[in-house]
């Protein structure tokens, strides 16, 4: 219900997206010689790899004809906007979750499921596969978006203010776990046996502070960024979800770059994400250390026993029931 109507208002105003649209390639073709603006609005913190590699790799790359114009902690639009703005004409870049596209596109629900990616290289080598063509094509026909690259957020830890051993999902049991504010990720909160709060990225401190939530889970280079190693206790290895993030593109805005610039954009957004993917990885090898140093437990649960929890969760789940036909196999078979 909640994704049929998103989908309704969305994909209206993607269609008024287009009408600016034609206007806006005929306003750009009378000034070609001006650059155009990319305003790119994200919740990650300017130390966040994904920042980073957008700030010093993808904005260089396209300084000849473009400039990046990134509003980084949510400063522009609100986590999950940013989708909408896009289609709304008033945003040009975001980096967007697989969540949020299934607020709209049920089948991208599949990339929301726990222990599915199994790594960095299998995420990247699912963004590339043949299957994945028609995805992006919807994504691009009806929301006017284009997702030009897949960024490597990191694996999900769950990272805890109470000192309650974590070791099955069973141990979870009335753990109010913080998850962002999709029903996707509210669902992957309870699927790991937790009770899932919504709250924004930008209030989980505050919500660790005053113990309005019991934990978090994010990948291990966000929680050193957001400092939430001082509000919380300790860090369980679960791995539930190897994250992602794809660098999403005015379709509007690209229908209006020369062939070579378009290009150019795709490069230096490939480029930004294999980037971002390496400082990602190599952060997560070392971090672990860092929380030990900060007075954090951390430690490595029975993660068999999470995996076959929240795998069965979810195949047995409606969301199972929109993902394209055999499509998890070709996933696991890459
Ligand atoms: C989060 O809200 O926990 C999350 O990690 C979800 C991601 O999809 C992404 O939006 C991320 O926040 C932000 O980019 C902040 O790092």
């Amino acid at each position: 219900m909640t994704t049929t109507l998103r989908r309704r208002t969305l994909l209206g105003a993607a269609a008024f997206g287009m009408v600016s649209a034609s206007l806006g390639i005929q306003f750009s073709s009378a000034r070609a010689q001006e650059k155009v603006t990319l305003r790119l609005s994200s919740p990650a913190t300017p130390t966040d790899q994904r920042a980073v590699a957008m700030t010093e790799i993808f904005g260089p790359a396209i300084a000849e004809f473009a400039t990046l114009e990134p509003h980084w902690n949510a400063e522009l639009f609100k986590q999950g906007t940013e989708l909408e703005a896009i289609a709304r004409g008033n945003l040009e870049m975001c980096i967007a979750s697989a969540q949020e596209l299934a607020t709209i596109f049920p089948e991208f629900s599949i990339f929301t499921a726990g222990y599915l990616h199994r790594d960095a290289e299998h995420q990247k080598k699912v963004f590339a596969a043949d299957f994945m063509q028609p995805l992006k094509q919807k994504v691009e026909d009806e929301l006017n978006v284009k997702l030009l690259a897949v960024m490597y957020l990191g694996r999900r830890q769950l990272n805890l203010r109470i000192d309650k051993e974590i070791k099955t999902p069973a141990d979870l049991a009335g753990v109010k776990l913080r998850m962002p504010g999709t029903d996707a990720w509210q669902f992957l909160g309870s699927a790991l046996g937790a009770s899932p709060v919504p709250t924004a990225f930008t209030e989980i401190y505050t919500a660790l502070q005053t113990g309005a939530i019991d934990g978090q889970d994010n990948p291990l280079p966000s929680n050193r960024d957001s400092k939430f190693y001082e509000v919380t206790k300790q860090i369980v290895l679960t791995s539930h979800l190897v994250d992602l993030n794809y660098i999403a593109f005015s379709k509007k805005v690209w229908d209006g770059l020369a062939p070579e610039q378009q290009a150019v954009v795709q490069k230096a957004a490939d480029d930004a994400a294999e980037s971002g993917r390496q400082k990602q990885l190599a952060l997560e090898a070392e971090l672990e250390q860092f929380f030990k140093d900060k007075g954090l437990k951390v430690y490595t649960p029975d993660v068999d026993a999470f995996r076959t929890h929240v795998q069965k969760v979810y195949l047995e789940s409606d969301y199972a029931k929109s993902w394209p036909e055999g499509m998890v196999d070709k996933i696991n078979a890459l």
